[in-house]
């Protein structure tokens, strides 16, 4: 009975190492937004000045993000440069934050990440399943800032350009971090007055005259789940043969 014991430990802890990975939001995974309106983009500059300066960084980190739709409408392109960046307290986070840098500047005052499936930070995102990550947590799903400088592109299907949308992003800021958390930097993003505008459509038909309830946004909720549980399913199924060879090894002696 004492193989049986093992065994069942071992099944305990990938059930524990499974669960572990594929944490979900409180409203579900995040969805692909199909809806930005192509052309859209917008963008934000680091200040000259750090919200919080360590010992060996000069003046501010540069950086800048900037966001467009993506060609085919489904989520956005991120542009992402930093440079001039501290010796040390790296790799360094940055996210998509939930609310708009204020006029004084405090980095505290942008909120926690923009995060519409009510993730929470913890435990951290796992890059292989990006939709079951915060949407804001850029660096969780696509890398830290480790070189200086730091400059790379790539697609997220999650962002919204929309205004007002749920994971909307022109409409919010981004925050550039140490690796222990403390806030570095913060910029609002600018929307490119050139482009398609990228604000939601307010609902016509079920506006009841007379009442000011406020419309409610349609975002990506009703948009197809990308799914990508086939890789959990892989390491289970390697996981299960190296429980049923230690069982054989354990019988062996
Ligand atoms: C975070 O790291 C930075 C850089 O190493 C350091 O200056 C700062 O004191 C740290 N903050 C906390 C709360 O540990
Ligand atoms: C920033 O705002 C937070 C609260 O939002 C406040 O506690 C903190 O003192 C402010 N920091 C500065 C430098 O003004
Ligand atoms: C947007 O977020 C709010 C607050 O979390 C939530 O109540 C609402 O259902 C969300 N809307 C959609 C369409 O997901
Ligand atoms: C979220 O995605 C993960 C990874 O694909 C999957 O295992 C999990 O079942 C999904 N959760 C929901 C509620 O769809
Ligand atoms: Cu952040």
């Amino acid at each position: 009975m004492h193989s049986f014991g093992v065994l069942s430990t071992m099944a305990l802890g990938l059930a524990f190492a499974s669960a572990e990975g594929i944490k979900t939001g409180d409203l579900g995974n995040a969805t692909a937004v199909t809806n930005n309106p192509v052309g859209a983009s917008a963008a934000g500059n680091l200040p000259d000045k750090a919200f919080f300066t360590a010992g060996s960084l000069d003046g501010n980190v540069k950086g800048s993000v900037s966001v467009k739709s993506s060609p085919d409408g489904i989520g956005v392109v991120y542009t992402v440069k930093f440079s001039n960046l501290p010796k040390e307290g790296g790799p360094f986070p940055y996210h998509i934050h939930e609310k708009k840098v204020p006029d004084d500047g405090n980095c505290t005052s942008t909120g926690a990440h923009l995060d519409p499936t009510i993730r929470g930070e913890t435990p951290v995102c796992d890059k292989s399943f990006p939709q079951t990550c915060q949407v804001g947590d850029l660096s969780g799903k696509y890398g830290a800032i480790t070189s200086d400088p730091f400059e790379v592109t790539y697609t997220d299907i999650f962002g919204s350009m929309n205004n007002g949308a749920n994971a909307s992003v022109p409409d919010r800021s981004f925050v550039i971090h140490f690796s222990n958390k403390t806030r570095i930097s913060c910029a609002n993003f600018q929307v490119d007055a050139s482009g398609p505008s990228g604000t939601v459509p307010v609902p016509t038909s079920s506006a009841t005259p007379g009442s000011n309830s406020t419309p409610t946004s349609p975002t990506s909720s009703t948009s197809p789940v990308v799914t990508a549980g086939a890789n959990v399913l892989q390491v289970v199924a390697f996981a299960q043969p190296a429980c049923l060879a230690l069982f054989g090894l354990f019988f062996a002696l």
